[in-house]
């Protein structure tokens, strides 16, 4: 039994989201899938090469979700997320050289070389999480504090994979911020698997369960296609000013896929080529290539440009990492503790 997609996608025209987002901005989104890619292409070439420790969960193929998303409400909220978190760590602004040098343990690393590829934070990201489903009572509780606090136009934006939704973290989120009415974007990124468990293994209804769940909690839920930024852009704009309108939380299910493993050390054995390879012809980065080629907004040459352009930034932070001093001992204790009013 395989997934059948009978639910309703999100409608909007491509054109028409095309045209209002212009060209400038669609190739900004490019350029920042571009540099998500190339900087997990290197990390996974770093890994191989024994160079980073740890686990390593790549987002490769889920970019578009992400990527059209911070387009659309810009980087003034609060992010969390789960061990896939690279991509929106450098969506809202840490540079590849940070992120590289936190994935080989180094002294000026993201966290200092403390955290590694699952915990990575910015000024607005409240991390990447380990614990599947932990982030999201975290998420609804800096929603919770926006609307305490009385920060208009502020949101929390929680993203989870579809493994999660079997937790109770994510059923008691919800009820509560229904409940509360609180300022909450749960992003569903429905890959399909939880490691190497099919969805339809681990989710019974699966594909009905999200909007039943949310309609359980009175909440609304939207479906988008997580392959197409143009979809998920429209999309997220929409989903934003519900909340925005309401105050009241919403669900987003982005329909997307997974093109490695789970982690670096799964070779995804459990998948035909031929199915990787259907999934692949979906790749949301060569599909917003081709229409932007289409549209006469970007050629060939421009676009190999504009790839060795991120490669050649993300090489330079490789280089930055290998040559970062390993942590000092004596800071060993730093970080542990918060002072006082920290
Ligand atoms: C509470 C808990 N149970 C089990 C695990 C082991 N585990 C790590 S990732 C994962 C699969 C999660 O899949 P999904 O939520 O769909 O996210 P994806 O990896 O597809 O992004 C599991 C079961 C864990 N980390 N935490
Ligand atoms: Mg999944």
């Amino acid at each position: 039994m395989g997934v059948e997609e009978t639910e309703t996608l999100f409608p909007s025209d491509t054109k028409q989201v095309a045209k209002k987002l212009g060209k400038e901005r669609t190739l900004a989104c490019l350029e920042k899938m571009l540099e998500c890619r190339n900087f997990e292409l290197r990390a996974e070439a770093a890994y191989q090469q024994g160079k980073v420790g740890g686990f390593l969960h790549l987002y490769i193929g889920q970019e578009a979700i992400q990527t059209a998303l911070i387009g659309a409400i810009g980087v003034d909220h609060w992010f969390i997320a789960s061990y896939r978190c690279h991509a929106l760590a450098l969506l809202l602004g840490e540079t590849p050289e940070s992120l590289m040098k936190e994935l080989y343990g180094k002294a000026d690393g993201n966290t200092f070389g403390r955290g590694g590829s699952m915990h990575m934070y910015s000024k607005r990201m409240l991390g990447g999480f380990a614990i599947v489903g932990g982030q999201i009572a975290i998420g609804t509780g800096a929603a919770f504090s926006l609307k305490y606090l009385n920060k208009k136009g502020e949101i929390a934006v929680t993203f989870f994979g579809d493994g999660a939704m079997a937790q109770g973290s994510f059923h008691e989120s919800m009820n509560l911020a229904s409940l509360l009415s609180v300022p909450c974007m749960y992003v569903l990124e429905n890959n399909k698997w939880s490691m190497g468990t099919p969805l339809y293994r681990t989710i019974a209804n699966h594909e009905h369960f999200p909007r039943m769940a949310a309609a359980a909690y009175d909440i609304k839920y939207m479906r988008l296609d997580g392959m197409d930024l143009f979809n998920c852009y429209a999309g997220f704009q929409e989903a934003y000013s519900h909340i925005q309108s309401t105050g009241r939380p919403i669900l987003v299910e982005c329909m997307t896929e997974r093109f490695r493993g789970h982690s670096i050390s799964d070779p995804a054995l459990y998948r035909s080529k031929e199915e990787l390879k259907a999934c692949m012809e979906r790749d949301p980065i060569l599909l917003l290539k081709n229409f932007a080629m289409a549209q006469g907004w970007l050629t060939a040459e421009e676009y190999k440009a504009l790839d060795k352009k991120c490669r050649d930034s993300i090489l330079a932070a490789v280089k930055a990492a290998e040559e970062d001093p390993w942590p000092d001992v004596a800071s060993l204790e730093s970080g542990v503790y918060a002072k006082g009013d920290e």
